[in-house]
């Protein structure tokens, strides 16, 4: 899409706002890139250079798990050690995402007002062009504007969410005690990407048997002489366990083979995805334009041609 001079120039302003570290500049353009305004491939263009930096850091589980109260423990933590951060909560039911903050949540509140911490939340359907993008785009945002540690928050459950958690580093598993069950039916999906495992709650009974658990799971999934990810509890709602957490967090990949093979395969998943999108407006526009679609779709109406002809004889065309 074409934009006018003013749209270029009011792009620009913001993408150097950013980086200048003003604030209001980057919550407006994460708004105008997440709607994908007219521009936003530009600003993101800008943008690329000034990133690289931040860590970016995942943080999924079951719902309920603690990831909100523990990803806020880990800022304010974070905080103190003199980062800059950045909260991304992809879930609408987050506390992050409203007034929904129980009043004893003392702790929680506290980091909504410090100024190293900029939190957003990004509704988990309906996301033009992916969920997956857009939680790159405003990391990428965050990373441009200073933020040097991003923490992305979602809920364990359905492909989007692990997607989304996907694009991070490294990623955080949030289990609780009484969730032994659970931890077989975790394998599955969630095991590849989880570099680090919580036990939350650890304040509750139970929190020894779970680990226990993931250690047997570990066992039996990993691969001989690979490092095995580390398991650690903690208690977000008494503060306990957060300091070695969050050690655990900033130090380096104990492999990092591991890690630049996963970095080079984000970077492909992100090109053929945005190649996925791109191409498919392309070729649909042309078809609907010259009536080729319409055409095609009368022929399978009358049963002269099959959906699989008819794609393969489209695509003739267009290859
Ligand atoms: N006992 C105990 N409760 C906790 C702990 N951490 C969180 N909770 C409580 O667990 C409940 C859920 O906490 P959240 O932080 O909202 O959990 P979540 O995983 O973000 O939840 P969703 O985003 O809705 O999936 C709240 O009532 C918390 O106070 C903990 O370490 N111990
Ligand atoms: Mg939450």
């Amino acid at each position: 899409m074409k934009i006018t001079k003013t749209a270029e120039n009011s792009w620009q302003s913001l993408v150097d706002g950013v980086q200048a570290g003003n604030i209001r500049a980057m919550a407006r353009l994460i708004t105008q890139v997440e709607n994908r305004e007219p521009g936003w491939k530009d600003a993101m263009k800008a943008i690329y250079p000034h990133t690289g930096s931040a860590r970016i850091l995942g943080i999924t589980g079951s719902p309920g798990a603690g990831k909100s109260t523990l990803t806020c423990e880990i800022a304010d933590e974070l905080v103190k050690r003199g980062h800059q951060v950045g909260i991304i909560a992809v879930d609408p039911s987050s506390p992050f995402s409203g007034g929904a903050l129980l009043g004893d949540r003392l702790r929680m509140k506290k980091i909504f007002t410090l100024k190293e911490v900029f939190i957003r939340s990004m509704a988990t359907r309906g996301t033009l062009g992916g969920m997956s993008q857009a939680a790159r785009d405003v990391t990428r945002i965050m990373d441009a504007f200073g933020k040097d540690v991003i923490l992305i928050e979602t809920v364990g459950v359905g492909q989007d969410e692990i997607e989304v958690v996907k694009t991070a580093d490294r990623v955080m598993m949030v289990c609780i005690p009484g969730q032994g069950d659970n931890i077989q039916a975790l394998k599955a999906g969630v095991m590849e990407i989880a570099d680090l495992y919580v036990v939350n709650k650890a304040d509750l009974p139970g929190a020894d048997e779970v680990m226990a658990d993931i250690y047997a799971m570990l066992d039996l999934s990993s691969e001989a002489g690979q490092p095995t990810p580390p398991v650690l509890k903690t208690s977000a709602l008494k503060n306990q366990g957060i300091k070695e957490l969050v050690t655990t967090l900033m130090a380096d990949s104990t492999d990092s083979n591991r890690q630049k093979d996963k970095r080079e395969m984000q970077i492909k998943e992100e090109i053929f995805s945005l190649m996925e999108d791109e191409v498919f407006r392309h070729i649909r526009h042309r078809w609907e334009e010259d009536g080729e679609i319409a055409e095609a779709a009368r022929q399978m109406i009358e049963q002269k041609k099959d959906p699989y002809s008819i794609v393969a004889k489209l695509l003739q065309g267009f290859i």
